[in-house]
């Protein structure tokens, strides 16, 4: 029995390419700048992203932090929407490592902040109050459904902050998901902000990494707070071979997995005991509720005897993401699998 693995596009296997480059991969000592094939990753990520220059980091995790570390200064405020990924899943580095505050703002089911709202949360000039630094926005937004931030968007939250003097980072981690769905390049909707990272590791099926982009200025000084996390990793050129693959095949494919979550969308309307819990599923995740009636824990062991795997949220939610390693006929078997163990909860209760 295959296991239908929908819990994140984390779980997917580097293609045999990517093994055959890792183990082709010429190497040298990246913290010394030597490393030609990591330099030829991050000079290809810094061309798709439109940006001066680009940095190799292990996580999207790291590339977050080291773009905050960057941007800011111990005790200043950053802005960041309340279901941020900075603020929900990266276990408070920016606040323990960074020592600055975060200041959520909501995010509608878009993913959005409003321009209200962050204009409101920007400080003053007064005595009493930290110094804000950073906006930080999230383009696909993981926690409001793999929703799509537009470059008409990101134009006007990255102006106002621009006049207020504050940077803008983005966390890309899904960005070709975004520029899939827009059907535009990456470097359009990342055209006006300070510096965007985005993910290796997730939908484009890379071992590990994560890159970040900015200006030449800013990825020097990223450079140092890398080196500093302990992200300095000599020949690393072996994981950037696989990058490289991924960025120069693995991106039109993105489509068939945002293909693959709206037919699971609409498989799940129809099973009693779900609900699809956003409006339009635009990417690749896909949220659902379970009915209040039936177990969540219950569910999620009868999915795992059954071999398919979904992600927990809190009380009765879930994510589903499509990735690589499902297939169209993976989404209809896991499908049936859901609907069994729905069936089976309902018919104890
Ligand atoms: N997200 C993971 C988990 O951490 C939740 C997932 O399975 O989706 N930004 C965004 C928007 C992300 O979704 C993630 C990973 C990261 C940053 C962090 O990337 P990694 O896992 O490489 O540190």
């Amino acid at each position: 029995m295959k296991i239908i693995d929908l819990r994140s596009d984390t779980v997917t296997y580097p293609t045999p390419e990517m093994r055959k480059a890792m183990f082709e991969a010429e190497v040298g000592d990246d913290v010394y700048g030597e490393d030609p094939t990591v330099n030829r990753l991050e000079s290809l990520a810094a061309k798709k992203m439109g940006k001066e220059a680009a940095l190799f980091t292990v996580s999207g995790t790291m590339s977050n932090l080291t773009a905050v570390l960057t941007h800011t200064r111990h005790g200043d405020e950053i802005i960041l929407g309340s279901e941020a990924h900075i603020f929900w899943y990266e276990v408070g580095g920016a606040a323990a490592l960074g020592g600055v505050m975060m200041h959520t703002v909501p995010n509608d089911e878009k993913g959005r902040l409003g321009l209200q709202d962050v204009e409101q949360a920007i400080r003053g000039k007064n005595i009493h109050y930290p110094v804000t630094t950073l906006l930080c926005l999230e383009n696909t937004h993981n926690r409001c459904g793999g929703a799509v931030l537009t470059p008409e968007y990101t134009r006007e939250i990255c102006e106002l902050a621009h006049d207020h003097g504050i940077k803008v980072h983005l966390d890309g981690a899904r960005i070709f998901n975004a520029a899939v769905a827009l059907g535009v390049p990456p470097s359009t909707i990342v055209k006006d902000v300070d510096s965007v990272s985005f993910c290796l590791s997730k939908g484009l099926s890379a071992p590990v990494g994560s890159v970040l982009c900015g200006s030449k200025e800013y990825i020097e000084r990223a450079r140092k707070f890398r080196k500093m996390l302990g992200g300095g990793m000599r020949q690393a050129g072996v994981i950037a071979a696989a990058g490289i693959v991924a960025l120069e095949t693995m991106i039109d494919r993105l489509a068939d997995d945002h293909a693959n979550a709206k037919r699971l969308a609409r498989g799940l309307k129809q099973i009693n005991g779900i609900k699809i819990a956003q409006k339009t599923v635009e990417t690749n995740i896909v949220m659902f509720d379970l009915s209040p009636e039936l177990s969540a824990s219950e569910f999620v062991d009868g999915l795992n005897k059954k071999g398919a795997k979904v992600g927990s949220r809190v009380g009765n939610l879930f994510r589903a993401v499509t990735h690589r390693m499902i297939s169209k006929k993976d989404i209809d078997e896991a499908l049936e699998r859901i609907q069994s163990v729905c069936q089976k909860l309902q018919n104890r209760g």
